[in-house]
């Protein structure tokens, strides 16, 4: 039987699960469901009310992270390395990718310049981190992809778009190596799948809704 992913269109966190999908030739369902109107039967099945969920039978699974592992161990290979150091440090470094999100999060939300500008100082404190942590790649643990590299995907598609509204997110100078992985990991053919095919202009209509410093510079006629 396939999974069934119960997904809402601009979610990262739904993103990191369906490039892990992918990755391994998985095949799944995907039920779309709006989080600001949803579905009855949605306020049964996810106990934190939030996606991604993820339907396996009659047995349902919840939190981006425990459903990535969880996939990684039924469908192998693993994406991890073998090592159980290196591995546990793979996990913390998708944990922190979590955070990253919501700072980008925040990015959206801060209502003028100055908000802005502070959140971008706290996301690039974040990626200097980040910055340090990356040795001469081509991937996060040098040669092989894995499922940490996957899991910065959503991150970085997201910076892009607010990138793109007002510079500041990237800051290739002061990380280079990000830059270099960052490029890297966008040309992976299943980027483009991972994603509704409209997921940019979903996102700048999202940015310009909330009417923030970065919506106000959206202009939707633009392309
Ligand atoms: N820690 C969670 C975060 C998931 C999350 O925040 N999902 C958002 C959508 S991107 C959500 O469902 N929000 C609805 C809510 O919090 O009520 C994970 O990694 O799965």
């Amino acid at each position: 039987m396939k999974p069934r992913l119960i997904s809402f269109k601009l979610c990262p966190f739904v993103q990191k699960a369906v490039l892990t999908l992918l990755k391994k030739q998985v095949e799944f369902d995907i039920d779309y469901i709006d989080l600001d109107n949803p579905p009855p039967w949605f306020g049964e099945l996810s106990p934190l009310g939030r996606v991604p969920v993820l339907q396996v039978g009659d047995e349902v699974l919840f939190e981006s992270s425990v459903i990535v592992e969880y996939l990684d161990e039924v469908h192998p290979p693993s994406l991890h390395p073998a090592d159980p150091l290196k591995k546990a440090q793979n996990r913390s470094w998708i944990e922190f990718g979590n955070e990253c999100l919501m700072n980008g999060y925040q990015l959206v939300m801060a209502d003028d310049e100055e908000g802005y500008l502070e959140q971008v100082k706290e996301l690039h404190a974040k990626l200097d981190r980040l910055e340090r942590q990356l040795g001469d790649g081509p991937w996060f643990n040098g040669d092989t992809l894995a499922l940490v590299d996957l899991c910065y995907i959503p991150l970085f598609q997201r910076l892009q778009y607010c990138d793109e509204a007002c510079p500041g997110p990237f800051d290739d100078q002061r990380h280079p190596k990000l830059h270099a992985w960052r490029e890297r990991l966008m040309q992976l053919p299943l980027v483009k799948d991972s994603t509704v095919p409209e997921i940019r202009d979903l996102y700048r209509r999202m940015m310009q809704m909330k009417g923030g410093f970065l919506g106000q510079r959206i202009d939707l006629g633009e392309g």
